[in-house]
């Protein structure tokens, strides 16, 4: 039956994205109530041919709310989403904040759906996009041949600094190609044409929050608490979608055709993958789009039971907006 379903940050680039997969998707929505910043309320915002006014966040914002999808970064979550499950909703929160907590399950639909059913604390976490995306292209072959460690380096859009990024990404390009100054405000370095080893803040050990989210988020996702992963995640410049790199080992030998064919029929990832005719995933095929697309799929030269491979998805889709609206399909 219908639902009321709020969304915290509906101005952002997840939130946007979310309202398109509501409508596309014909989730059934009785009422929406779209909430953000001060600065953004009154704002009006179509959905399902109406127009909806942005109503400031308050902790008295979710009233009668059965899903309220948070992407306003962690610190909104924090704030609002205890308030807004007091309040009665399911909250789907694409944030980091309550990602590796006890009693908040972290799902992806097509691998942990049932997951989603046990949330004590009435908080579901949406994983990291770059996670998402990895673990779509692997979770079908760890069915096949049993995952064992990860080493993979992620070429990540600038979508995933939100509207700003692209925004930043945008401005360079157009300066540049007019011989006009600028300075770098997203990101420590210029983006345009270049590409920068940090996403998020480096920890003590030299990685970044970025790339222990995919250690940290795959161990839980999948249920596999000594699985393996060393990550480098990288900005490039391109607009939304996010692409990896992917060297996968196994405890079973590997092949690629019972690789190829271990994706047969899963839902939300395909195998693009004909390199000799120049057919491989790229961003430009995967953007604005559900599907992650998984190529260059071979054996590793170096380790023993190990697959090659090449996975890209939509950032702000798949990577965040559509596996949130997915879970709440799933409730
Ligand atoms: C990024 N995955 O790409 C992080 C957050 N979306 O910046």
């Amino acid at each position: 039956e219908a639902k009321h379903v709020a969304i915290v940050g509906a101005t952002g680039a997840v939130g946007e994205e979310m309202r398109l997969c509501l409508e596309q998707r014909k989730f059934p929505v009785g009422k929406l109530t779209v909430l953000a910043s001060a600065r953004s309320a009154g704002k009006r915002i179509p959905f399902a041919g109406q127009d909806v006014i942005v109503e400031e966040l308050t902790h008295d914002s979710f009233a009668g709310v059965d899903i309220a999808l948070f992407s306003a970064g962690g610190g909104i979550s924090k704030e609002f989403g205890p308030s807004a499950a007091a309040a009665g909703a399911v909250v789907i929160d694409n944030s980091s904040a309550f990602r590796m907590d006890e009693g908040v399950p972290l799902v992806v639909p097509e691998i942990n759906p049932a997951a989603a059913k046990n949330r004590p604390r009435g908080i579901i976490a949406n994983p990291n996009c770059t996670t998402i995306i990895s673990l779509m292209a692997l979770a079908p072959l760890h069915e096949v041949f049993g995952l064992k460690s990860i080493i993979a380096s992620s070429y990540q859009a600038v979508s995933g600094s939100g509207a700003q990024g692209i925004i930043e990404l945008e401005e360079q390009v157009k300066a540049i190609a007019t011989g006009q100054p600028f300075e770098p405000k997203v990101y420590p370095r210029q983006i345009a044409f270049n590409v920068i080893p940090q996403v998020d803040v480096f920890t003590d050990n030299g990685y970044t929050k970025e790339e222990l989210k995919m250690l940290n988020e795959g161990r839980k996702i999948l249920g596999h608490a000594d699985l393996k992963v060393s990550c480098t995640c990288v900005r490039v410049p391109v607009y939304r979608s996010h692409s990896v790199s992917i060297t996968a080992q196994f405890e079973r030998p590997v092949d690629v055709e019972a690789a190829r064919a271990a994706f047969a029929g899963k839902p939300g990832v395909k195998v693009v993958d004909d390199p000799a005719n120049k057919v491989f995933p790229v961003p430009l095929d995967t953007t604005g789009k559900d599907d992650c697309l998984v190529g260059r799929i071979r054996k590793n030269l170096v380790l023993d039971n190990a697959l090659d491979l090449w996975v890209v998805g939509d950032q702000v889709r798949k990577g965040a907006a559509l596996n949130a609206v997915q879970i709440a399909e799933i409730l």
